[in-house]
């Protein structure tokens, strides 16, 4: 499964295909969207988002979610997946996982979520819960020191 979908990424790549499957789309934000910077401060499935600053590994979810690959061997299949276009996650040392999605006010930190893929991080952005899913909204990402 790994393999097939890596060469589908390569294929994908090789044919010039901007692989920018989450990013590729346009948003129109209505109100409940707009309000998250005054409602910081909220949480829960109805809040806003909450400032968090977080620590972990970098995951590729196509691959963790089947397989649970993580860690240093996973690390070059984790970039290759994430560069793709497959969703990232944030695994904390507590082993919970994060849905990792980009910030419409600077989606360009999001690339650092890209370019890390399967190394440890620190990211800094606002946490939300939606659907019992709980996911972090990146503002920023530096690699762990
Ligand atoms: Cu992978």
């Amino acid at each position: 499964m790994k393999r097939m979908f890596i060469g589908v990424v390569i294929a994908a790549m090789a044919l010039g295909v901007t692989a920018n499957l989450a990013l590729g789309h346009e948003h129109k934000h209505g109100m409940a969207m707009a309000d998250t910077t005054t409602a910081a401060k909220d949480k829960g499935e109805a809040g806003g988002g909450e400032d968090v600053t977080m620590q972990g590994e970098i995951l590729d979810m196509a691959c963790f979610i089947p397989e649970q690959a993580k860690g240093a061997k996973h690390a070059e299949c984790a970039a290759a997946c994430v560069k793709g276009g497959a969703p990232a996650g944030l695994l904390t040392k507590n082993g919970k996982v994060y849905l990792l999605v980009p910030s419409h006010e600077d989606e360009k930190a999001f690339d650092g979520v890209k370019n890390l893929a399967g190394q440890m991080v620190t990211i800094k952005g606002d946490l939300y819960t939606r659907g019992g899913l709980n996911a972090l909204m990146v503002e920023s990402v530096e690699k762990a020191k």
